[in-house]
């Protein structure tokens, strides 16, 4: 009896090994291009640790870092056109900021404000998405729309490993494969999601081969190889806008942090495999290495751009900080395009409390 059985993993696509050495063709990319996603990277690194001290100092409210998983972000989103659809998690500011994503609006964001959830009007970013796995389909549905409008344009979600597991992924894949949606699916895949490690999460070796289920192609990356990013989110853009149809990119990475502010990941990982992550597979490093080694980077230019990525940063905070209050009620508001009954009720009841608070200080 022919019995289907779990793919072999296929090996990782690599374009650099640890040290920057390239062990495949280097993606053909001006020397402007490169250092342009270097620089990208540094300002993510530089915004995601200062966004993590201004929780630890109260100033802004909870917040998931990214660090580690800058290549895998800024390798994709390098690839993209201002026209194209993104549909993110909240896992994504490295790309969104690389991709125009004003940084003050993303503090606002962990500020709750809600102009942090607005992204600029001629962007088509979507702003960031918590409930896990449902901006697949919103993808979809935007992919869809561009191929019955004969556009150019192609729609990009991002999940995460844990995302896979949600009904709504396994719907859009099969969707999306059904119409020939020109979309495609990133995962990165940070090896845990909050503390479920991918390995209880899953019984498929990797998540790329899940896409063989739905008759569409699955590519799996080095996460922390910019350039493999590149190559592979090219490969998957390149096949949407040719008509193709989907592809579900894997780039396997690892967060450097906790899951958000709130999460203590000393409690449920291995010490050694964090120390193996930041000190050999530091995404930064590797790239900062192969730039070096090509003769267009140099350790003057390497003390200037975090200097220069601090004094971006330090403006940004000074103008989500300096940035006119919201009125609450907004929260209220901006549930459905109308607000039913009960909802403004309860924002003229909240409104009756505060100024009865106000009067009594
Ligand atoms: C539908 C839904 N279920 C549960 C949660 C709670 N939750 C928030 S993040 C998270 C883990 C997601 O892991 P993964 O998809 O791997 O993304 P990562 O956080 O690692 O980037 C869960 C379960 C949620 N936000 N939405
Ligand atoms: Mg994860």
């Amino acid at each position: 009896m022919d019995v289907y059985r779990a793919d072999e993993p296929k090996p990782l696509y690599r374009v650099l090994d640890e040290e920057g050495s390239p062990v495949g063709p280097v993606p053909d990319l001006a020397e402007d291009r490169l250092v342009g996603m270097y620089r990208g990277m540094v300002l993510a690194r530089t915004f995601d640790e200062r966004a993590l001290n201004l929780q630890r100092q109260g100033r802004i409210g909870t917040y998931a870092p990214f660090s580690g998983q800058e290549a895998a972000q800024i390798g994709s989103f390098a690839v993209l056109e201002k026209d194209d659809w993104v549909f993110p998690s909240y896992r994504e500011l490295a790309g969104l900021i690389y991709h125009g994503l004003p940084m003050e609006r993303a503090l606002l964001y962990s500020m709750g404000h809600p102009d942090g959830a607005k992204v600029p009007e001629d962007s088509r970013m979507f702003p960031v998405q918590i409930v896990i796995a449902s901006q697949l389909l919103h993808a979809v549905g935007a992919g869809w729309a561009c191929r019955l409008k004969g556009e150019r344009s192609v729609a990009v979600s991002y999940f995460g490993d844990g995302a896979t597991s949600e009904g709504d992924f396994h719907e859009a894949l099969n969707l999306a494969s059904v119409f020939s949606v020109p979309v495609v699916f990133f995962c990165q895949n940070n090896g845990w999601a909050i503390s479920v490690p991918v390995s209880h999460q899953m019984r498929s070796a990797t998540v790329a081969q899940r896409a063989v289920a739905y008759g569409i192609e699955g590519i799996r990356v080095d996460g922390n190889d910019v350039l493999a990013v590149y190559e592979g989110m090219l490969r998957a853009v390149d096949r949407a806008r040719a008509g193709e149809g989907p592809t579900l990119v894997e780039a396997v990475t690892y967060r450097l942090g906790p899951h958000t502010t709130a999460d203590d990941p000393t409690r449920y990982r291995d010490e050694e495999e964090l120390k193996r992550w930041r000190e050999q597979r530091d995404p930064i490093v590797r790239f900062r290495k192969f730039l070096e080694k090509r003769g267009i980077w140099s350790e003057e230019q390497e003390r200037a751009e975090w200097e220069r990525a601090r004094r971006m940063v330090d403006e940004a905070v000074v103008r989500a900080e300096s940035y006119p209050k919201a009125d609450p009620s907004f929260a209220f508001e901006h549930v459905y395009a109308l607000m039913t009954p009960d909802l403004s009720n309860q924002r003229d009841e909240w409104r009756a409390r505060a100024s009865r608070r106000e009067g009594m200080q």
